[in-house]
This record gives C-alpha cells, sequence and structure tokens, in this order.
C-alpha cells in the first residue's frame, strides 16, 4: 500500500519571485537553455535543487558503506582493488555533488549537518546489509545500473553545474556497471553453492532497488515542479519501467528468478508488469526506521568526529599561507 505516505507536501513557493523575472526563467527552461549559478532563478527552484542534490550527495557517501565493508573480505587480490577503486569513486561522486550544491548557496557543512541531524534525506538502498559477497555484486550490477538510468536522463536537465557532475558520475558508474555485472556472472554460473548465494541477494535487494526509483508517480510530491522545470527529465514510473525493460531480460538470462510472482511482460504494449512492492516498507526506510539506518550515521557521526583535527589543521594551514591583502 502507498496511499498512506507521510511526506510532507511541498509548496510552489513563488510569492516573493518578480513574475516578469519568472516568465523569462520558464522561457529559458522550455527553450532547453542551461541554468548557471549566476542566472537569476526562482526560490522553489534553488531549493528544491538543494534538497535533490544534496541527498544524492549524502547517498553517494552512505553508498560507500555497504561495499566498503567488503574490501577486505573480497575474493581475491583483482576484486579487492575494483573494490576499493569503486568505493573511492563513490565517495568523489559525492564531493562532484557536494561543490554543485554549494554553488546554490548551501554550505557544505550545513550539508553534512543536516544528513547527521536526520533532516535531509539519502537513497533508501543504503539502510539494508550487504550479508555476503553476492550482495555486493548484485548493489554493483543493480544498484548502479539503476543511478545511471536516473543519471544519464538527469544530466539533459537544465540546472547546468548538476548535469556536469552527473556527465562524469556517469562516466564512472559504467565501469562500476561492468565490474558487478562481471561480478555476478561469475557467482550465477559458479557452483551450485554461488548461485544460491546469488539468488538470495538478488531475492533481498529487489524491493529496495524497486523503491529506488523513487514512489508512484501518483504519490510522488516533486515530480510534477521538477519535470516541469526540466530538473528531472523523467519520471519515476518512467525510470523504474525503463530498468524493468533493460535488466529483467538480462537478469533472467542468467538463469536467476525474479521473486515477484506478478511479473510478466504486456504481450502487446511490450512492456514488463510488477507487483506492489510494498510502499510501507519504503515510506519506513526514508523516515528513518530501516534494518541499518542507526548503523549507517552512527559510521557517519564517528568519520565526522574522528576526521575533526584534520578539517581543522587544514584551516589553520589555509589561514597561515593566505598573504592579506595591503
Ligand atoms: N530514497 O516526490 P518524490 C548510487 C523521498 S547513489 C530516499 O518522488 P523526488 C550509489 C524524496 O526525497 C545515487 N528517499 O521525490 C552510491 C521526497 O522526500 P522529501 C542515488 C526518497 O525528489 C554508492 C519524498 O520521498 N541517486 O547510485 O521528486 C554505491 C517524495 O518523493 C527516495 C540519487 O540520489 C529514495 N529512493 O524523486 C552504489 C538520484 N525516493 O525530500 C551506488 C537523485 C524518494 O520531500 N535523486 N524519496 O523529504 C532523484 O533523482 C530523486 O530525488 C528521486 C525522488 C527520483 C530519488
Amino acid at each position: 500500500m502507498y496511499g498512506n505516505l507521510s511526506i510532507v507536501e511541498g509548496s510552489i513557493d513563488t510569492t516573493n519571485d518578480d513574475p516578469e523575472l519568472l516568465a523569462a526563467f520558464e522561457a529559458r527552461i522550455q527553450a532547453g537553455e542551461k541554468i548557471e549559478p549566476h542566472d537569476w532563478m526562482p526560490t522553489e527552484y534553488r531549493r528544491q535543487l538543494i534538497r535533490m542534490i544534496e541527498q544524492h550527495a549524502h547517498s553517494e557517501i552512505i553508498g560507500a558503506l555497504p561495499e566498503g565493508t567488503w574490501i577486505t573480505r573480497a575474493p581475491g587480490f583483482k576484486r579487492k582493488m575494483a573494490l576499493m577503486a569503486k568505493v573511492q569513486d563513490e565517495v568523489g561522486h559525492a564531493q562532484l555533488l557536494y561543490s554543485a550544491a554549494e554553488t546554490l548557496g548551501k554550505s557544505r557543512e550545513a550539508m553534512i549537518d543536516d544528513l547527521l541531524n536526520g533532516k535531509s534525506k539519502y537513497s533508501n538502498v543504503f539502510n539494508y546489509p550487504a550479508f555476503t559477497w553476492a550482495d555486493t555484486a548484485i548493489i554493483a550490477w543493480l544498484i548502479d545500473a539503476s543511478a545511471i538510468i536516473n543519471q544519464v536522463t538527469n544530466s539533459k536537465g537544465s540546472y547546468a553545474p548538476y548535469c556536469r557532475a552527473l556527465e562524469r558520475i556517469c562516466q564512472e558508474e559504467s565501469f562500476h556497471l561492468k565490474y558487478g555485472y562481471d561480478a555476478v556472472v561469475a557467482l550465477a554460473t559458479g557452483t551450485p553453492t554461488q548461485r544460491t548465494m546469488v539468488q538470495e541477494a538478488l531475492n533481498r535487494w529487489w524491493r529496495p532497488i524497486m523503491h529506488f526509483f523513487g514512489p508512484p508517480d501518483k504519490v510522488s510530491v516533486h515530480t510534477e515542479k521538477l519535470v516541469k522545470w526540466k530538473v528531472k527529465m523523467a519520471t519515476n514510473d518512467d525510470m523504474r519501467q525503463q530498468f524493468f525493460n533493460q535488466y529483467v531480460p538480462k537478469i533472467l538470462e542468467l538463469g536467476l528468478t525474479i521473486p515477484d510472482a506478478q511479473l510478466r511482460k504486456d504481450p502487446v504494449s511490450g512492456q514488463w508488469e510488477y507487483g506492489d512492492p510494498d510502499w510501507d516498507e519504503f515510506k519506513r526506510v526514508i523516515n528513518g526506521d530501516g534494518p541499518c539506518n542507526k548503523e549507517r550515521l552512527a559510521v557517519r557521526r564517528t568519520a565526522e568526529e574522528r576526521g575533526r583535527w584534520v578539517r581543522e589543521a587544514l584551516q589553520q594551514a589555509d589561514e597561515r599561507y593566505v598573504t592579506p591583502l595591503s
């Protein structure tokens, strides 16, 4: 059921925006122009971008945790190296995204504070545990695939700094996807134990991956205005459907079973149809009550605390070497 999603309604607050400037801005968007940080933009466009880019940045940094714990346990040196590089990339994506969000006027410190005090969300998927090596393989293949669908689509959007960051991120994600697919194929074509491991991991991650694309369009709070302003270039349901069309055949080809009894391809439309992925679970997880929410934030709080002396030392070094203008 998703009818009772208790998500706070966002409102388009354009009351203080000059109507002529607003009309000119919307004409630029319609004409497919990109908006740069120094350009005039409606207050609500700025607010929405900060919310979305900041959540995306947090997702990258928290997203490094489930896979990060497997670096020392990855099977073999080659896979250890590859996973370490991937995790490092994800943290780098957060850096790019925090920088893009900062162009809109919110400081990185304020964003990190809002992550740590729970005001700001991050992707639902990273609140689940990676029990086995197969979980990391499914994350790297199918969560990165989902992220690529989302990010390639939105990289054609209207806010230039976000688009530039997404283009760069997608290039790295495409390596992650290949790495993930390779890891899944190795397990799916391996011993019976390995096949069971990867099937169980797929069973665990399927619902969270369905949720990754956001709630159904009919209850999505922000989609309408974000599509209008070309921040989102497709709706949540459209991107989810794209994932089904591209990845269900690939998953089935590996002899894996998708844990959805209602999954079927409509012979007329050619579209995959799927069952309700439990939107109550989604609501609980994004509101802080998932299997690992507390643990994930606790790790980040510890990292923030332990890294404080480094930030302070860097700041002092900066201050010492900046020559005051006379
Ligand atoms: N998880 O109106 P809606 C990666 C919230 S990292 C949590 O549809 P919107 C990777 C939503 O925020 C890449 N919350 O929202 C890293 C809103 O709440 P608020 C992650 C979600 O923004 C490491 C409310 O529900 N990708 O790939 O129009 C290793 C209403 O939803 C989620 C991104 O962050 C969710 N899944 O659309 C491996 C993409 N979905 O803010 C891999 C950037 C919805 O009103 N974000 N909510 O309190 C987006 O594209 C959009 O924000 C979404 C949601 C499509 C996710």
